[in-house]
């Protein structure tokens, strides 16, 4: 019996998903009994360090799941899970860990890199073990803040390191304990594998030479890779064996997204639809349709892409949770795409035509639990920047600061809309202003980057760089970037605009629209400091495939999940 500890703070929606994709069938732990009894014990913990913690406690979790892992029988702990079987991590001081493993978790510094640590990585295996062996010329989905070190008291557990401004743990094993500190269930066909050889027995295997069973029921099209490790096997538990032959470095790569605008066209079908400058109507006035949101996201998994997003870009109009066809899309989407999907479109709060009132957590909650893993606002962001401007800070009830405190703030992105405005000089505005290289109309040398809202419909006295910084403040953990300007011209991103926000903030920005050949993303990983670039139109137009994206990116030295 394969059971889920789900304290319910996340989307473990994908996790089912791959596990019933492997061929598996899931219970849920319902009772502190529950956990003693599992066969397999699978604890994906998501949220906060100290949040999970106290639900574990609350429900009378904590010590059956110590017994459970002192018994040494199969668990396999995912993000949180990992880090929850250390002493205590400094999210959350004071706040006890399972303290299976000697240490405490540790922030990642801000000063050299964006945190969280968001994207595809690979593994630096410290020795053979049936779980993981074979698998070092993959990447996995990465996405924390906190990490784990080695060190001499915890060496005996650290089975994987990963790079990140550092070595940090990204995978424990002793016996048939074991935890990856990526997500396996995002992470491709690379982390069902994972997934498929934890099920399949792998944690009884002393190492990958002794797993010479038959291979893990891994999904349609994924090769098993165990018998990559040869040569290695028998090397003891607990041996380093540091860097593999031919492994690739563990390096953070840049991600490659597909975008899916989506809204119902004039005949109440939803479609996936793309804009020139954010107007989708063909002259005749038609909504112009590229294809159905499912079928295009499958296909977009399928080429490479390493995250897909889906826009539903007249959600501002409506009560998004009365629009179960989108929750729909959302819930079939993450049954068969295991890559990282974000949902943005009408997350703010809203009272019903019975006056019923529904917070903006409430919105996202139905949209983590239909599949999305990380939410995006537009509108409402602005209209918080706003708000918090005339009172001099936030006040913890913005649906930035509820959905992060909920979900974290890996789970919370801010789509920003903003257009160039043209200025003679700085001092024309209080606004953030550049010196630009593209002058304005009238020769105009400087250019603010002023916020809309409702898809472009108003604009406000908001520009991209207080955003940015205000939304990181409040607990925003990414940033998507369009530009009303560039949006579907095809004529690459505005290196300035994306440079002018990323260089503000700390956290990862996704450079948007414009995006028109492969050269334009690597110009923009060249000469920004974006973490991922996102198109759309050339995508779902088949003009450019994903794969000549990351080709071009790899030749250009670019690090790229293959
Ligand atoms: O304001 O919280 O309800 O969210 C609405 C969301 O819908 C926002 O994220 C906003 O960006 C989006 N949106 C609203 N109207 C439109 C529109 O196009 N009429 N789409 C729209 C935004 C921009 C990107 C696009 C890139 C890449 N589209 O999603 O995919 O520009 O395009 P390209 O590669 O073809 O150039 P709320």
């Amino acid at each position: 019996m394969i059971s889920l500890l789900d304290y319910g703070a996340g989307n473990v929606r994908s996790l089912r998903n791959a596990i019933s994709k492997l061929g598996f069938e899931l219970t849920d732990i319902r009772r502190p009994d529950d956990i003693l009894n599992a066969e397999y014990l699978i604890f994906p913990g998501v949220g906060a360090f100290g949040a999970a913690m106290q639900r574990l406690n609350a429900l009378g979790y904590t010590e059956p799941l110590q017994e459970y892992l002192a018994a040494d029988r199969p668990f396999l702990g995912i993000c949180i899970g990992l880090q929850s079987l250390f002493e205590g991590s400094e999210e959350s001081p004071g706040i006890p860990g399972l303290g299976v493993i000697p240490g405490v978790v540790r922030r990642f510094s801000e000063r050299r890199l964006a945190v969280p640590h968001m994207g595809w990585n690979g593994l630096r295996l410290q020795r053979d073990s049936a779980l993981l062996s074979g698998l070092e010329q993959q990447r996995f989905y990465f996405v924390h803040s906190y990490h784990a070190e080695a060190n001499a008291e915890n060496a005996r557990w650290v089975l994987a390191e990963t790079d990140y401004g550092g070595a940090f743990v990204s995978a424990v094993q002793r016996g048939r304990v074991a935890a990856v500190q990526f997500h396996p269930e995002k992470s491709g066909q690379a982390g069902l594998e994972v997934l498929g050889r934890f099920l399949g027995g792998a944690l009884d295997q002393p190492s990958l030479a002794a797993a010479a069973g038959p291979p893990t029921q891994v999904a349609a099209g994924s090769e098993d890779r165990r018998p990559s490790f040869g040569g290695k096997g028998g090397e003891q538990d607990g041996e380093q064996d540091g860097e593999q032959d031919g492994a690739l470095p563990t390096q953070l790569t840049k991600r490659v997204i597909a975008c899916l605008d989506v809204r119902s066209n004039d005949a109440g079908d939803l479609v996936v639809t793309k804009g020139d400058q954010y107007d989708v109507r063909e002259s005749g006035g038609e909504v112009r349709n590229l294809g159905k949101p499912v079928e295009l996201a499958q296909r977009y998994y399928e080429e490479g892409a390493d995250e897909i997003t889906f826009l539903n870009i007249t959600a501002f109009r409506d009560f998004p949770l009365a629009d179960q066809p989108m929750l729909e899309v959302l819930r079939r989407t993450s049954e068969n795409v295991f890559v990282p999907l974000t949902i943005g479109g009408g997350i703010r709060a809203f009272t019903d035509a019975d006056g019923h009132v529904y917070s903006a957590l409430d919105v996202a909650g139905e949209y983590f639990r239909s599949g999305a893993d990380k939410i995006s606002i537009g509108s409402d962001a602005v209209e918080t920047v706003e708000t918090v401007r005339a009172r001099g800070g936030g006040d913890g009830s913005s649906a930035i600061e509820e959905i992060a405190r909920v979900y974290g703030n890996q789970a919370v992105v801010i789509s920003v809309d903003p257009r160039r405005v043209y200025v003679p000089s700085p001092e024309a505005t209080e606004r953030t202003v550049i010196e630009t290289a593209i002058p304005g109309p009238n020769g105009e040398r400087y250019c603010w980057f002023q916020c809309t809202v409702k898809g472009g419909r108003e604009g406000r006295d908001v520009d991209a760089v207080e955003l940015a910084r205000v939304c990181e403040q409040l607990g925003a953990g990414e940033i998507l970037l369009n530009s009303i300007d560039r949006d579907g011209t095809g004529s690459g991103f505005d290196l300035e605009l994306i440079e002018a926000v990323r260089s503000a903030v700390s956290i990862p920005v996704i450079a948007s629209s414009g995006a028109g050949r492969p050269e334009h993303f690597s110009e923009v990983f060249e000469r920004t400091g974006a973490e991922a670039a996102l198109a759309a139109g050339i995508f779902h137009r088949r003009e450019v495939p994903i794969a000549a994206v990351k080709a071009q990116l790899s030749a250009d030295g670019i690090p790229v999940r293959d």
